[in-house]
């Protein structure tokens, strides 16, 4: 089935992280369009690349068995003949965006703040492929399988993850085969991947051939213990964590990421500050910048997203008194409420790190 079985080439201008595996960022000043190029588009790849050719991808079935009554095995001009088909521009996050800022460090991929794009994702509705399949009444989460494995262990999945029923049966969870206009990129996720909007990337599984409906929340690869799971309860460093009292990660937090300037700016006048805000669960209603620490705040304009999934570009023109040293700071606020912390809420595998991006440069 799989032409090859590699690391795949690195993108050129991205940043790579020291793993075996593929994981490159975005460095956040690239980000300059709404939609993000697939050739900018961060990639985290937990273990081997399943390069998959034209013919084999022809060939490619994806299998829906479990707690279904009719278990499916379509190939892929299949699935795309029976489904009609949707398109959902989404944001995709990494629930490790900004790992290397936690105070102390935290074990995982040192991320940066770049483990995060916007693309337009084309495919069929998961609840359409699941109501043709028949979810009986006993189903609760459906889990995700794929070729790729662990790098240096052939036989052990690198990832299998799934999604809560009802998440699964959204109208923005998607099988897509598109990107940007294109076929998937086998970097992420050619011939299908699963579009899980809101939700953090570990969810958005690549390579899909099969889907197990489930009575029970998942337990396959990087489900279990403390991977992708946040604390009920805050924790505090050097404590020892007990797994009972965390979560699977769902809906993504609110979020900015300030694009422009680059970080090491140097100018002098009025500044434009601008880049992107989004949150999984809600909308986005304002983006807030300071240049004094966060003592005062200046509005943002924002503009409106391309759909509820995608992020929401902001801008405003700072007038900076003094020259010298200078860092920039945003905050989104969502229409729950929910603001952006000034610092990290450290956790023992550093997840969902919200709090307002900060970027130096200096005022002549
Ligand atoms: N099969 C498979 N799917 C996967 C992964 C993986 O390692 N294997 N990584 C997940 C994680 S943790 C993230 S953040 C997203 C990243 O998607 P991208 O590489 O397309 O940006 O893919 C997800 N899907
Ligand atoms: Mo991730």
């Amino acid at each position: 089935m799989l032409r090859q079985d590699t690391l795949g080439t690195p993108k050129p201008g991205l940043t790579s992280l020291a793993d075996p595996a593929l994981n490159q960022e975005t460095p956040p000043h690239l980000l300059t369009t709404p939609i993000t190029p697939t050739e900018l588009f961060f990639v985290r790849n937990n273990g081997t690349l399943p390069e998959v050719s034209p013919q084999a991808a022809a060939d490619w079935t994806l299998e829906v068995t479990g707690c279904v009554r009719r278990p499916l095995s379509l190939r892929l001009d299949e699935l795309r003949g029976r489904f009609p088909t949707v398109e959902v521009t989404a944001v995709l996050e990494c629930a490790g965006n900004g790992r290397s800022a936690f105070e102390p460090p935290v074990p995982g991929l040192a991320w940066g703040p770049g483990a995060v794009g916007c693309a337009r994702w084309t495919g069929v509705r998961l609840a359409d492929v699941l109501a043709e399949a028949g979810v009986t009444a006993e189903a609760v989460y459906v889990a995700h399988e794929s070729p790729d494995h662990a790098i240096g262990a052939p036989g052990q999945p690198a990832l299998s993850r799934g999604l809560p029923l009802a998440k699964a049966l959204a109208p923005e969870t998607l099988l897509a085969f598109g990107m940007n206009g294109a076929p998937l990129d086998p970097l992420h996720g050619f011939p299908l991947r699963v579009v899980a909007p809101g939700y953090p990337g570990s969810a958005w599984q690549k390579w899909l051939s099969r889907i197990v409906v489930r009575d029970r929340e998942h337990d396959g690869a990087k489900m279990t213990g403390l991977d992708y799971r946040m604390p009920r309860r805050p924790i505090r460093p050097g404590e020892a964590p007990d797994p009972s009292l965390f979560d699977v990660i769902t809906d993504m937090p609110v979020k900015s990421l300030i694009t422009e300037p680059a970080p090491g700016f140097c100018t002098s006048g009025p500044v434009m500050v601008g880049g992107f805000a989004w949150s999984g669960a809600s909308e986005v209603e304002r983006v807030e910048v300071s240049a004094d620490g966060g003592a005062t705040w200046q509005r943002a304009t924002l503009e409106p997203g391309e759909g509820p999934w995608a992020w929401h570009r902001f801008k405003a023109l700072m007038l900076l008194p003094a020259a010298g040293e200078v860092e920039l700071l945003a905050r989104a606020t969502d229409a729950a409420g929910n603001a952006q912390p000034m610092q990290p809420v450290w956790n023992p595998r550093g997840y969902l790190n919200n709090a307002v991006h900060r970027i130096r440069g200096r005022m002549v």
